[in-house]
This record gives structure tokens, C-alpha cells and sequence, in this order.
């Protein structure tokens, strides 16, 4: 059973619940339970033993192996950018940083309590999807914009929206260019198979401004061709024209228009028909967000170890319950991410924050307690 159609069957079994439940005495309503043969027998009169921790069957439908396969493999596999300071980079020593390359590291943390125990394959825009569709990869995290088509015929799943994003425009500054009606006539810098090629075409139409692409296949290339004043101005998602402005020869002479050309939600995907899968990694996300919502640090998360009194903050640390074991890892498994790669304000800031070249303001990644969008559901 594909995970749309299981969603919208658990759904219909949730609504029936509600219903039973809202039209019954409130002081009689237990919690679900799966349903069992005895439960018109009599009750036992002895107390019953502590029940075992939950197991959940992995070979049903929906799981696909992806865990198993990479537990075998003994590292997993993340499509990244390496082109891309602040997301996903590689410098000449060959090391990989950015925001989502943290995430396949907390990914790993979930998996093997080692952040270290991935292999970093670098993909461009056009290489992306095939790589994911073909196996090469076990997940891709490469500023990956959520649209309808990648969701369906690309075979994706988006995990979750990690960036909230929106495309831009660069310019020289000494252009005096400060609007995309400036650009009429021009040469515009764009990279291919992106969403960004696609929003150029219809904005542009839209607003009637005629305008030339310039079309290149990885970002080097595109802002190579930039900086040589090969084209007036450069096109992407506003966090890759900040990223890509920090190693222009002269950043300082280069102007982000104040205009937003799009909505670029960028999250990590995984293929179409591996429910465990998708759930390990989004609740990867949800943990970092949490995490912060909670105030649980790299730095503190210890220390909370043997503090914590709160029951959600006990079970998302492995303390009480059995949250990791339904996901197929373990019960520690959002303190490994903690500890070992930071919630979600730490990746930020090592990677984006005031103190990096590649600063962007939170903004719409900020808590929803903070005015922000990022939200988890209940570790429960
Ligand atoms: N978010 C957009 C654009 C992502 C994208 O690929 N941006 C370019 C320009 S910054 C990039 O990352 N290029 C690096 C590469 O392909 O090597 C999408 O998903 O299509």
C-alpha cells in the first residue's frame, strides 16, 4: 500500500475513533488500543505484567529495505551539493559542511549514534533525481525545491520543508538595477533543470519583460559566467545567491534585488515506497526542530539526561517509552542527533548564522513560537 493511501485509510480508522469516542462518556474513553481478540473477556484478576515494548512489523507493505540496506552497508549514502557555501560545499581537502550536509550527518546519528558514517555523493541539479530514482543514493539533501511534478512523476517523497526559501536576482551594483523591470533586454544567468529556469519563464512572461537565458548545468559554471559580465544579471534561490555572492571575487559589489520571484519550500527526498524510510527521516527533522523548540542543545542535552522531568522531553531523549523502536532504530535516537550534530538552531548558526559568511536572517525558519514556520508534531 503506497503512503498516501495508507494515510487516507488511517484517517477514515482516526475519524471513526473521533466519532466512537465523541459520542460516548468522556470518562469511559480509553486510548486506542489494536484490537485484540480477548477484549470481551473478563478482566484478569491479578495485575497484568509491564507490556513489551511495542514491535512493529517491518516487512509489511511500505517498507521498502532502505534501512536494512544501509545498516548492511554499514554507512548511508546522501546526495548533496558541493557547490553551494553554507548548504552543501566541498573544500580542496575534500570535507563536505553546509546546512544539509548536517542533516545526512544527523540522519546517520539516528541511525548508527556515528555522524560520521555517511558517504557523500556529490549530485547537480539534472543529475539529482535519476541518482535517487536509480538507488545511487538512499536520500538526496541538495536545496531541492518541493513541487508537484517531484513529488509524482520524479517518484518523490519530500521528507519535510528544512528551508524556507523564495528565488532572487543578483546584480552589479554599479548597474543601478533595482527591479526586475530594470532587467528589460537583458541576459539573465541561469542554471538548468532547476525550478529556477522554470520561474524565470513565468515571471518574466507575466510581467512582460523580455529578457535572454543564458543556461548552464552546475553553479560554477553559472556564476563563473556572471562574474566575466557574460550576463546582466544571475538567478536562484535567495540562499544560493547569498552562498555563491560569499566566493564572488568582489562580493561586495554585488546587490540582491528586494524582490521574491517565487516560493522555494527545499527539504530532503527519498524515493516513492519506503514508509519506514520517509518516517526515519523526517522525524530526523522534527527532532532537530524540537530539539529547539525544547531548549536542548549539543552542549546540554547530558546534563538533561538526568534532569528531565518533563514526560515529551523523557521520551523524545530515549528516557521512557518506545518512539525510536517503532521507526526501526533506537530509543536514543534523537539524543544521538542532538548530541552528535546539534538541534536544529546549532546546524543553523554553525552554517548560516551572523557568524559565517554566508549569514541569512531566520526569518520564515524561525519556531512558530518565534513567528516562524517551523513546527513538529508531539514525540508521542
Ligand atoms: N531549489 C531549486 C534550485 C536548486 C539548484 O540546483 N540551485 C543551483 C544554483 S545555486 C545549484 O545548487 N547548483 C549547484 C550544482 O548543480 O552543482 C531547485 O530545486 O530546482
Amino acid at each position: 500500500m503506497n503512503k498516501k493511501l495508507f494515510a487516507m485509510l488511517a484517517l477514515v480508522i482516526v475519524a471513526s475513533m473521533v466519532l466512537t469516542a465523541c459520542g460516548g462518556n468522556p470518562s469511559t474513553a480509553a486510548p486506542a488500543e489494536p484490537p485484540s481478540a480477548e477484549t470481551s473477556a473478563p478482566a484478569p484478576t491479578t495485575a497484568p505484567a509491564a507490556p513489551a515494548p511495542a514491535q512493529v512489523e517491518f516487512t509489511a507493505p511500505g517498507y521498502g529495505g532502505t534501512l536494512a540496506t544501509v545498516k548492511e552497508r554499514g554507512v548511508l549514502i546522501c546526495g548533496v551539493n558541493s557547490q553551494v557555501p553554507g548548504f552543501g560545499y566541498v573544500d580542496a581537502a575534500g570535507a563536505f559542511s553546509g546546512f544539509d550536509v548536517d542533516y545526512c550527518r544527523a540522519l546517520a546519528a539516528a541511525i548508527f549514534g556515528d555522524p560520521d558514517k555517511v558517504e557523500f555523493r556529490p549530485v547537480t541539479a539534472s543529475e539529482r533525481f535519476t541518482a535517487l530514482q536509480s538507488g545511487e543514493i538512499d536520500i538526496l539533501s541538495r536545496n531541492t525545491t518541493w513541487t508537484l511534478q517531484r513529488d509524482t512523476e520524479l517518484n518523490g517523497n519530500f521528507v519535510h520543508t528544512t528551508f524556507y526559501d523564495g528565488q532572487g536576482m543578483m546584480v552589479p551594483k554599479d548597474s543601478g538595477i533595482t527591479d526586475l523591470a530594470g532587467l528589460e533586454g537583458g541576459t539573465i544567468c541561469v542554471q538548468t533543470g532547476t525550478t529556477t529556469e522554470l520561474n524565470l519563464a513565468d515571471v518574466f512572461a507575466s510581467e512582460g519583460i523580455a529578457y535572454t537565458p543564458a543556461v548552464f548545468d552546475n553553479a560554477d559554471n553559472t556564476f563563473a559566467a556572471y562574474a566575466e559580465g557574460r550576463c546582466d544579471a544571475v538567478t536562484t534561490d535567495k540562499s544560493g545567491l547569498v552562498a555563491r555572492r560569499a566566493v564572488l571575487p568582489d562580493p561586495e559589489n554585488h546587490v540582491i534585488l528586494d524582490v521574491t520571484m517565487s516560493k522555494e519550500p527545499l527539504g530532503p527526498m527519498v524515493r516513492h515506497g519506503d514508509d519506514q524510510w520517509f518516517d526515519i527521516a523526517q522525524w530526523t527533522v522534527f527532532a532537530m526542530i524540537t530539539g529547539e523548540e525544547f531548549g536542548i542543545t549539543s552542549a546540554n542535552i547530558d546534563e538533561m539526561m538526568g534532569t528531565a522531568t518533563n514526560p515529551e522531553v523523557r521520551r523524545f531523549l530515549g528516557l521512557e517509552g518506545d518512539l525510536g523502536l517503532k521507526l526501526g532504530l533506537e530509543n536514543n535516537f534523537a539524543y544521538n542527533i542532538i548530541k552528535l550534530v546539534g538541534n536544529y538552531a546549532e546546524v543553523y548558526d554553525r552554517n548560516l548564522g551572523p557568524n559565517t559568511p554566508t549569514y541569512i536572517p531566520r526569518g520564515y525558519n524561525s519556531l512558530y513560537t518565534d513567528g516562524g514556520l517551523l513546527y513538529a508534531p508531539p514525540f508521542r
